[in-house]
């Protein structure tokens, strides 16, 4: 009984031997040799074929093999387990995607920005010069083809937010309004072709966005809209100047910011920008056209920044915090500014209504000793100072102006520099009383060629000139006429 047994067993042994480990779980086949050749995505490592395969990607970690070769193919990129039952990657924490090939944003970019590859970034958003050309660049991305092209993320922020994870938005941003004398940012595009005549409009490109700027019949008009148009831009004056059949030239002044900032972490803007970040496409033009900038003024420039100095900026809410004296929702305006209810009122008025009122209408008085570093008064028109009283009693304007009453000067002279002296009529009268000075004193680089010029003038009848210098002068240039 027992022999009987031990026979059957070993035919039931011999029948097993005789195939493959549970049929190969019907996801691969048997070979001669009982073994099971699994079909592709169940080679997982089990004899039966009944575990899956994970994804393969580039392994963060491995062994070289080779110089600088590394980061060959592994399941799950070494950056997570398999799960052999369902074949898809568990990862580890801080790395994702199907084969945990990528790195995870941090905090999801806090549903404020786009979480993208290098390559992605690099591709999409960058902005490179075009070595085709002279001219600045075509903002087509740069191309980023290491091992870590499509591994390596970060956030690309929403405008308006900025930080590592897009956590922290944007306060509004604006000029300091203590510090004055400053000047607008300004700039110049030369806009060139090969051959006139220019069709088409040219994109200017500033962080990241677009102008298009009217090249077949350009205005200073429609340069300005187009510049308006873009909401990387405040205020801006655009003019336009025709150079030759195959040169434009805009001018740009910008006067001001967006009081919202239309910046990210990638794109940002302090108010100067240089000329470097500024980009042309010409593909809505020729290809011949390209463009130039240059700086017309970069120095001295006012301030774009959080809270105009005058606040703290709150990133978490994106609200400045004004100091005291100061509102707006950059802290841009000092308080006791005064606005004028309509555009055709005052913005503020005085008027002293008692005929018999004998003390002063407007008193400005400062304890501080007369001196250069501070002034009474300061006016400017759009940005541009066209007034003022120093501390120290000068004053500057623009032009001035004397409807009647004339000039006098008590004492100190009259100086002009430059753009001579203008008499229209009545002449001109020299009484002096110092018995030492020459009356009139003349100096002329050429003095042949410019009293030649008025000689009508030496010789009228009204002229009482009486320097022993201007005498010999006259017979000098009596005897060379
Ligand atoms: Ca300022």
């Amino acid at each position: 009984m027992i022999v009987l047994l031990l026979f059957i067993c070993s035919l039931l042994i011999s029948s097993t031997f005789a195939s493959c480990p549970n049929e190969c779980n019907g996801r691969g086949y048997c070979t001669t040799w009982n073994k099971c050749q699994c079909f592709q995505g169940f080679n997982g490592g089990a004899a039966d074929c009944s575990w899956r395969e994970c994804p393969l990607g580039s392994a963060w970690a491995d062994k070289a093999f080779g110089t600088d070769q590394a980061h060959a193919p592994a399941e799950c990129s070494n950056a997570g387990l398999c799960n052999r039952d369902t074949g898809h990657c568990e990862c580890f924490d801080g790395f994702t995607g199907n084969a945990c090939q990528r790195t995870a944003c941090p905090n999801g970019c806090s549903d404020h920005g786009q979480c993208m590859t290098i390559a992605d970034i690099s591709s999409f958003e960058g902005a490179i010069y075009d070595s085709s050309t002279a001219y600045g660049g075509d903002s087509i991305g740069t191309a980023y083809t290491y091992w870590d092209k499509d591994s390596i993320t970060m956030c690309n922020c929403d405008m308006g937010y900025f930080g590592s994870d897009c956590s922290m938005k944007m306060c509004p941003k604006g000029d300091d309004p203590l510090t004055i004398h400053q000047n607008f940012r300004k700039i110049r595009m030369d806009v060139t072709k090969t051959a006139s005549p220019f069709t088409g409009t040219m994109a200017l490109l500033f962080l990241g966005g677009r102008a298009f700027i009217n090249l077949a019949s350009p205005s200073s008009a429609d340069c300005t809209a187009a510049l308006g148009a873009s909401n990387r831009y405040g205020d801006t004056r655009c003019v336009y100047t025709y150079i030759s059949s195959t040169q434009l030239r805009f001018e740009i002044t910008f006067i001001s910011w967006p009081l919202n900032p239309f910046e990210n972490n990638l794109r940002q803007n302090n108010g100067n920008p240089p000329v470097s970040d500024f980009y042309c496409d010409n593909t809505l033009a020729t290809s011949t056209t390209t463009c130039a900038f240059s700086d017309i003024q970069a120095t001295n420039i006012r301030e774009y920044t959080y809270c105009s100095n005058r606040g703290i900026c709150d990133f978490s809410t994106g609200q400045c915090n004004c100091n005291g004296g100061f509102v707006g929702s950059a802290c841009q305006d000092v308080s006791n500014m005064i606005y004028p209810a309509t555009n055709n009122q005052p913005g503020m008025q005085i008027f002293v209504s008692d005929e018999n009122f004998t003390a002063t209408g407007l008193d400005i008085s400062i304890a501080k000793q007369p001196s250069p570093d501070y002034r009474f008064l300061d006016f400017s028109a759009n940005g541009e100072n066209v007034f003022y009283v120093r501390g120290d009693g000068l004053v500057g304007m623009k032009a001035l102006e004397i409807l009647n009453k004339g000039l006098t000067v008590s004492s100190g002279g009259l100086f002009v520099a430059t753009g001579g002296v203008t008499i229209l009529n009545k002449g001109v009268s020299v009484t002096s009383t110092d018995q030492t000075g020459s009356v009139l004193s003349l100096y002329m680089k050429n003095p042949l060629l410019s009293l030649r010029r008025s000689q009508h003038w030496i010789y009228g009848p009204k002229v009482q000139i009486c320097t022993h210098l201007l005498r010999r002068v006259i017979k000098m240039l009596k005897y060379l006429i």
